[in-house]
């Protein structure tokens, strides 16, 4: 490895001589590389269950673990096949979270916790943990003394970043996700995630403004509590309210002074200000906006009336902790339980982790960030009942939610189909400049390669590059672009791969993203021993919303008509069998059964 080095070195100019021996990654199975004087380099394999100069020897016991265990597309296969035996399982409340906690801990091992690097520092100290300001790194960056871009593979300039969007990721044809996903998931991961995945654009990708990192739903109450005063009401712990056409809206921008992103064509009665600065971008994101806030309200409500003796501030807090309980109770068991294709039922019950070691704190990384770039997600128009709108017509148009209403837009975002996301060429031209950003962006953070994160997060590293892509003709680009497989940059290694049979992603979406996920939901203080139990949310009555809270509730209990919704495309035949006057117990009927994706047939 030295001796390549110093090869590599040797044509270089004199004066840039010295080498990093850590540049070549050689510590193996997550030991930790340390450079030693000028030209050496120390493994540090502690607690990694292997031993010796790289890491490359395991202990008895990791060796017995190795073998026996199955691969995770083994594991996917079972998870996602045999529906019957998944059935039964679901129901033996004893094995299902037997189950649940088994995923949860293998996933969230994988985190350091706390957090190791960030993009200045690539070795522990402090200031990485001290400093909120920065989002974490799971892998430090490539020193920035190597011979190429990712260390020691690979050309010595990487591709020009515009070209690998236009060759690679950029959308020819709209490819609908196989898995079904509707419009309904694709904004609601656009309004989810901008709590957490909030970039200081000012001091550059490596930082962020969310420095709760994680689900405090700041999108919905304002990152500062200066915002949050500007929102609240201050009477009855609700946020500001106008009443429109009998339907509940937030304030304007002039009414409250909270500052929104709007292009300046918008007119001041459709400014409604909310927690997210960005939220006016596109009506898809201010449904969202629109039904957290009037959930919030009416949880309120249900407070009052539990407990008049509560003053605003009391009434506020508490509602907000109902709806961070919500909010990751619907993630876990419909957003992420949609994502994974599984049959067996994912369940939040953060008691299932008592009985383990496990940390109540989290820290984003950039590269959750950059993983989560899903832009496939959408569509090439949207259509809401007869109008078909373009993104021209569609962007800062919050007229569409009044004059159509927002039940009518959650009904038809529920029948729109959603783009694939791995699988390469999804990507709409109207957003190919965040892909390309997403690529520049890694690389001013000297992230590592695509095959380094794979093998971070226990996965073979891909071979060749048809073994990534799984076809000729993208593998043969790749390898025109990059030269090494070992030298493919992450974020379009993750979008052009070879995606699972019949799903939206490829194996290292998956395997990357749970565990920063799973950490992210189960690590929130909420999640703890000293948080879980029902006075944290007002007694039994807020417990119980928390511990009932669905996608297709927080839409029927604040949208007019209770629209049947899911985070997979709904058959209109199926919608169409309810309206106004269908009862509610018929309505969840109908509802559950879309949930369990029955055969339309049989609705
Ligand atoms: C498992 C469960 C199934 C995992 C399936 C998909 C995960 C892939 C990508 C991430 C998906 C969703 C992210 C959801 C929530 C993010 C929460 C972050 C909180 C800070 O097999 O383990």
């Amino acid at each position: 490895m030295i001796a390549l080095c110093l090869i590599l070195f040797s044509l270089l100019p004199l004066g840039q001589l010295t080498c990093n021996p850590c540049c070549s990654n050689p510590c193996q199975h997550r030991g930790i590389c340390m450079t030693k004087g000028f030209d050496g380099y120390e493994c540090d394999c502690t607690r990694t269950g292997y031993y010796g100069r790289n890491c490359n020897t395991p202990e008895f016991f990791t060796w017995l673990k190795t073998t026996l265990k199955p691969t995770p597309t083994t594991v996917h296969y079972i998870l996602t096949h045999f529906r019957v035996v998944w059935n039964i399982i679901n129901h033996i409340q004893y094995l299902r979270n037997a189950i649940m906690g088994y995923v949860l801990m293998s996933r969230s091992h994988l985190i350091e916790s706390p957090p190791t690097y960030n993009s200045k520092y690539g070795y522990k100290s402090w200031e990485v943990f001290a400093n909120l300001s920065y989002y974490a790194r799971a892998l430090p960056p490539v020193p920035p003394d190597c011979p190429t871009p990712l260390g020691v593979k690979g050309k010595k300039e990487l591709p020009d970043s515009k070209v690998i969007v236009e060759r690679l990721l950029l959308r020819r044809k709209f490819i609908p996700d196989p898995q079904g996903t509707n419009l309904m998931f694709a904004f609601f991961a656009q309004h989810f995630t901008h709590q957490f995945f909030k970039t200081d654009f000012h001091r550059g990708p490596a930082f962020t403004n969310a420095i709760g990192h994680g689900v405090d739903l700041n999108h919905v109450y304002g990152v500062t509590l200066e915002r949050q005063a500007k929102l609240r009401l201050f009477k009855y712990g609700k946020l500001k309210y106008q009443m429109i056409r009998g339907e509940m809206y937030p304030l304007t921008v002039k009414e409250t002074q909270a500052e929104m992103n709007y292009a300046p064509s918008v007119p001041e009665h459709l400014k409604f200000a909310v927690g997210h600065e960005v939220f006016g971008l596109v009506p898809g994101l201010m449904m969202y906006a629109i039904l957290w806030f009037r959930e919030h309200n009416r949880v309120c409500d249900i407070l009052m009336r539990e407990h008049p003796e509560w003053e605003d501030e009391q009434l506020f807090q508490t509602a907000r902790l109902i709806l961070i309980g919500e909010t990751i109770k619907i993630v876990i068991e419909d957003y992420v339980q949609h994502l994974s294709g599984y049959h067996f039922n994912l369940k939040f019950d953060p008691e299932i982790l008592f009985t383990h070691r496990f940390q109540y704190q989290n820290r984003i990384t950039t590269e959750f960030n950059t993983l989560y770039h899903w832009h496939s997600l959408l569509p090439e128009t949207f259509l809401i009942q007869d109008e078909e709108y373009t993104y021209q017509q569609f962007m800062f148009n919050n007229s569409i939610l009044l004059d159509h209403g927002l039940s009518e837009v959650v009904r038809a975002f529920s029948r729109q189909s959603a783009g694939r996301i791995s699988g390469g060429r999804n990507i709409p031209a109207v957003v190919q400049h965040v892909a390309k950003a997403s690529i520049d962006h890694s690389r001013k953070m000297r992230y590592q390669s695509l095959n380094a994160y794979r093998k971070h997060f226990l996965l073979q590293p891909f071979k060749s590059f048809e073994d990534l892509t799984g076809e000729k003709e993208m593998a043969a680009e790749l390898e025109e672009l990059y030269g090494d497989i070992d030298a493919v940059e992450l974020y379009p290694g993750l979008i052009v791969e070879r995606p699972r049979p019949n799903a939206i992603f490829g194996e290292t979406i998956i395997e990357l993203g749970a565990p920063f996920s799973l950490k992210g939901l189960m690590g929130n203080a909420i999640c703890s021993p000293e948080y879980w139990k029902p006075s944290t949310f007002g007694g039994k009555v807020g417990f119980d919303i928390v511990n009932t809270a669905s996608i297709y509730k927080l839409v029927c209990n604040n949208a007019k008509g209770c629209p049947v919704t899911a985070f997979h495309v709904i058959n209109p035949k199926t919608a169409a069998t309810i309206n106004v006057s269908t009862s509610r117990a018929a309505r969840d009927e109908v509802n559950r059964a879309v949930l369990l994706k029955k055969p339309y047939a049989e609705l």
